[in-house]
């Protein structure tokens, strides 16, 4: 019998802390050993895959993933991506596990009910490993009492709004999702942008007839997310609670995040390749075209807000780097992003377009072909982090011997891949375009492996995986600095 399922010879192994030329043995699904290159024989394995010299990563976490959800952001978008198909095209990008929403609109009362249908929805369907964050859009006595069973059904995160008429929470309810999560050692994920502005703006917008898809971005200027985003960490910090600041688009919320990490506050932030690679010229493209890119926040102004992002990354300020893969179809006039054009408004109206961007499966590509992360922080911020955060790690994240799941990516060698421009038919969501369409990329996963078996092989098959291939996850407490003190929070101390 072979002492090993899989061995992966001549790779960089690359890791959020360390990059050295290993080989890799796995067995029974886990990382068995790291050796020096030679050491392990062909012999004793199943097969052999030779990196030929190429980075070998842990495979990708993305803990931003909206699938098969209804109407929420306003408008009347459905998600075009299932479970199936959505982590269909994840794991052909390299990215081996998963951290989706189960939304509670406002008219619910019960987050267990919801993590019930959620959860049935994605049962035997996933070709990923996957978990779910709570979105919680009705904060009342029932569902904050279900907290601690949420804890036992291996929840630990979930997810609130500032913003939305569905979802948007004032800031007392903000204190009581806070209070509660503390308690349960939950990390309270939070969408920071100031609801009631941004409506002053679009009516005034709206009483001008001002409908395009390019107002979207002037009706949600930088200082509607820079005040949201001081105020969510305010309430945080008098909560003594962890948060995670999403989608961060703004050089100015980034200032305000780095400022409270520097006052020793468990605030992290999270922020997506659309801020790095899209502006809001994107959003006036010819044709409604511009509509593809409408997000929220909003794409920036220019290349130097791009800049600060990407000096946030590298100097810490973002824990992570996820896609916000919200995906609606184009070309679909009930539930996708043409749905907002009528004979009353040919234009489009821009306050109901289906809000948000696929790019599930072009996150990690994107990333590493910009060369302007190093090898370890790229790990870190699209793989480990997340992990950490989200009570995932070291089981997914890293490359430990004896502990770790045996996820990988293995990249092309250098010289190896030409560089080639994305096309929306290259990719493996249910979605009829991707934002990025034309970036020119220099890496794309060759093989990735999740749990020991080859899903991905680019170039002899493509997709390996099965559908039903993806494990739910019992996700435990966040291994990040959590609440500054120790016990309950006690309202006699302020
Ligand atoms: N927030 C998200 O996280 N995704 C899509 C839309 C939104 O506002
Ligand atoms: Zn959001
Ligand atoms: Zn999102």
């Amino acid at each position: 019998m072979d002492t090993f399922d899989l061995l992966v010879v001549n790779g960089l192994v690359v890791t959020a802390s360390d990059t050295a030329n290993y080989d890799i043995a796995i067995k029974d699904g886990k990382i068995a050993l790291l050796a020096p290159p030679g050491l392990l024989s062909a012999k004793n394995a199943a097969r052999v895959i030779d990196a030929e010299g190429g980075y070998v990563m842990p495979g990708g976490v993305d803990c931003h993933v909206h699938l098969e959800e209804p109407a929420l952001f306003g408008g009347k978008g459905r998600s075009s991506d299932t479970f199936e198909t959505g982590t269909r095209s994840s794991i052909c990008g390299g990215t081996t596990t998963i951290v989706a929403f189960a939304p509670q609109a406002k008219t619910m009362p019960s987050l267990l009910s919801v993590l019930d249908d959620t959860q049935a929805r994605a049962q035997g369907n996933c070709y990923t490993d996957y978990s779910f964050h709570m979105l919680v859009g009705h904060p009342g006595e029932q569902a904050l009492s279900e907290f601690p069973k949420l804890r036992e059904r291996g929840i630990s995160s979930l997810k609130i709004y500032m913003t939305y008429t569905a979802l948007q929470l004032r800031d007392d309810e903000i204190l009581d999702v806070l209070l509660a999560s503390r308690k349960e050692g939950i990390t309270t994920m939070i969408h920071a942008e100031n609801g009631d502005v941004l409506n002053w703006m679009t009516k005034k917008l709206e009483e001008r007839q001002l409908y395009a898809p390019k107002y979207h971005a002037t009706s949600r200027p930088q200082i509607v997310e820079n005040e949201a985003t001081s105020r969510a960490i305010a309430l945080a910090e008098l909560m003594d609670a962890p948060i995670l600041v999403v989608h961060v688009s703004s050089p100015g919320a980034a200032a305000h995040l780095r400022d409270a990490q520097t006052r020793g506050l468990p605030v992290y932030a999270e922020t997506c390749p659309q801020y790095l690679y899209l502006t809001r010229d994107h959003l006036d493209k010819p044709n409604f075209e511009g509509a593809k890119c409408v997000c929220s926040p909003p794409p920036r102004d220019s290349a130097a807000d791009h800049d600060a992002i990407w000096l946030g990354l590298t100097n810490g300020t973002f824990t992570v780097l996820s896609s916000d893969h919200c995906p609606f179809m184009f070309e679909d006039h009930e539930t996708g992003k043409k749905s907002v054009i009528s004979q009353e408004f040919p234009e489009g109206r821009f306050k109901a377009i289906p809000n948000g961007c696929p790019g599930i499966e072009t996150r990690l590509a994107l990333t590493l072909s910009a060369n302007r992360l190093s090898p370890q922080k790229f790990v870190e911020v699209t793989s480990t982090n997340a992990a950490r955060l989200y009570g995932l790690y070291p089981q997914k994240g890293t490359i430990l011997p004896g502990v770790s799941d045996a996820d990988l990516n293995i990249w092309y060698p250098p010289g190896k891949l030409a560089p080639f421009k994305l096309t929306n038919d290259m990719l493996h969501h249910n979605v009829d375009y991707t934002p990025f369409e034309g970036v020119e990329l220099n890496q794309w996963p060759r093989y990735t492996i999740l749990r020991g078996q080859v899903v991905w092989d680019r170039d002899n098959g493509g997709l390996l995986a099965k559908k039903g291939c993806g494990q739910f996850l019992h996700r435990g407490k966040s291994t990040l600095p959590g609440p500054r003190k120790q016990g309950d929070w006690d309202v006699s101390a302020f």
